[in-house]
């Protein structure tokens, strides 16, 4: 039976904590997101709205996440990845909202959310599916990276980065490079949580329990960072017409 929140965490128990203060945080984020959508122009509106979602669904997969792995102690896999295959597609959808002001067409919005489904599945096959083996793991792993690259190259060199260049807006370039960085960098962390797994590349000097603070880690750096990003770039931008 999942235990409710409140359920006492053992002090020692680091992973459980980990998704604890995620939870928080996430609620806070988007409590934030969603209030601040007051302060900025009626055109930032949505990418604030579209923030406090990605927040707020992890918010919910946390508590749940939490509960999982102090009554199993297992990887709560299945719920990571149903939390991941809602907020990354609506990740790109920001990426689209920004660009969309500087022209960018529904296929681009398409084709980021195939690729991100694609690095997700592969990488769900890969760790549900788990045999133990390092064959599995590496796989799946090399075939979700190619999703991943592709979002990376497109929003670094390809049509992201090229509408963002060809806007008037400093803002949208600023932001685009921001998320850009978000994307290359704090992305990358999500692999090393999946090699810590068994059979992974990193499991002999890192225990499997890390895939989940890695994760947490992850997620906390890039859910509540790259609303961050977008708050404050809304804000600029709209503080600017009234001046
Ligand atoms: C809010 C959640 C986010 C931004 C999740 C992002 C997840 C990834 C970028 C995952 C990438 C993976 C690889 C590139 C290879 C190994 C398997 C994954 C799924 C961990």
């Amino acid at each position: 039976m999942l235990l409710s929140i409140m359920e006492p965490i053992a002090p020692d128990n680091y992973v459980a904590f980990t998704f604890f203060i995620g939870y928080i945080a996430m609620l806070a984020a988007s409590v934030f997101f969603f209030i601040e959508r007051g302060s900025v122009d009626d055109k930032w509106k949505m990418s604030l709205l579209v923030s406090a979602l990605i927040t707020g669904i992890a918010a919910v997969h946390y508590y749940y996440m939490r509960d999982y792995w102090l009554a199993t102690e297992s990887s709560p896999t299945f719920f990571r990845y149903v939390d991941w295959i809602l907020t990354v597609p609506l990740m790109c959808v920001e990426f689209y909202l920004l660009t969309k002001l500087a022209g960018a067409k529904k296929s681009l919005l398409w084709k980021l959310i195939l690729a991100s489904t694609w690095m997700l599945v592969c990488g769900y096959i890969g760790e549900a599916f788990s045999d133990g083996t390092t064959g599995h793991s590496v796989t799946w792993g090399v075939l979700s990276t190619i999703g991943y690259l592709y979002i990376a190259y497109t929003v670094w060199f390809g049509e992201v980065a090229q509408l963002a260049e060809k806007s008037n807006s400093d803002a949208i370039k600023k932001g685009v490079k921001y998320l850009a960085w978000f994307v290359l960098v704090g992305w990358s962390i999500y692999p090393i949580g999946y090699m810590c797994m068994e059979g992974g590349w990193l499991s002999s000097f890192m225990a499997p329990e890390s895939v989940d603070v890695w994760y947490n880690i992850a997620d906390a750096i890039n859910k509540i960072g790259f609303g961050l990003v977008v708050y404050s770039i809304a804000i600029a931008e709209s503080n600017k017409k009234v001046a």
